[in-house]
């Protein structure tokens, strides 16, 4: 009788742990649902909507879009898509848009050192226009900002140690 309220006892005390430390319904991500998200480095102001320009990125480290045209100031939702199949471990993909007269050498290097932060460096963060997340196989992002107002040419890439080097970038033409 008493080992057995002593073992009722414990298997409350348990539950109430367990209700403590949080049983719920774990927050799942979503894998495939495109998000709306702001860029993970940057505070600048971001527009409630804007032009929707999509992209996808490969296993072949290539953007589908090298070049993408917009007017100074204009609003933009760019898409990227990740439709590749390998882990983001090895093949991640973002799309990450920089301020003119970057020294693009000393970006992607610090980049490639900034796996914390999905490969976005925050020394840099002044610099960076917009990012996405950093997205795996089937995963894609939208972020919302304001192009330049200034017109030129604006380099965008992916932020994954060695795209850049080998050709994962394109061009915000602001015209
Ligand atoms: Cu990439």
């Amino acid at each position: 009788m008493n080992t057995k309220s002593h073992a009722l006892v414990f298997l409350a005390a348990l539950c109430s742990a367990f209700a403590l430390t949080g049983c719920g319904p774990k927050k799942e991500e979503a894998t495939t649902a495109p998000s709306t998200t702001e860029a993970p480095a940057v505070s600048r102001e971001v527009p409630s909507e804007g032009r929707a320009v999509e992209l996808t990125a490969n296993d072949a480290m290539k953007f589908s879009e090298t070049e993408i045209r917009a007017k100074a100031g204009e609003a933009l939702a760019v898409t990227l898509k990740n439709v590749g199949t390998m882990p983001k471990m090895s093949m991640g993909h973002n799309w990450v848009l920089v301020e003119a007269g970057v020294d693009l050498n000393v970006f992607v290097s610090d980049a490639s050192t900034s796996a914390k932060t999905d490969f976005v460096p925050a020394a840099h963060k002044n610099q960076i226009i917009a990012a996405t997340k950093l997205l795996g196989p089937g995963e894609s992002d939208t972020v919302r900002f304001y192009a330049p107002t200034k017109p030129g040419r604006y380099i965008y890439l992916c932020t994954f140690p060695g795209h850049f080097q080998v050709g994962m970038k394109g061009i915000l033409v602001v015209e």
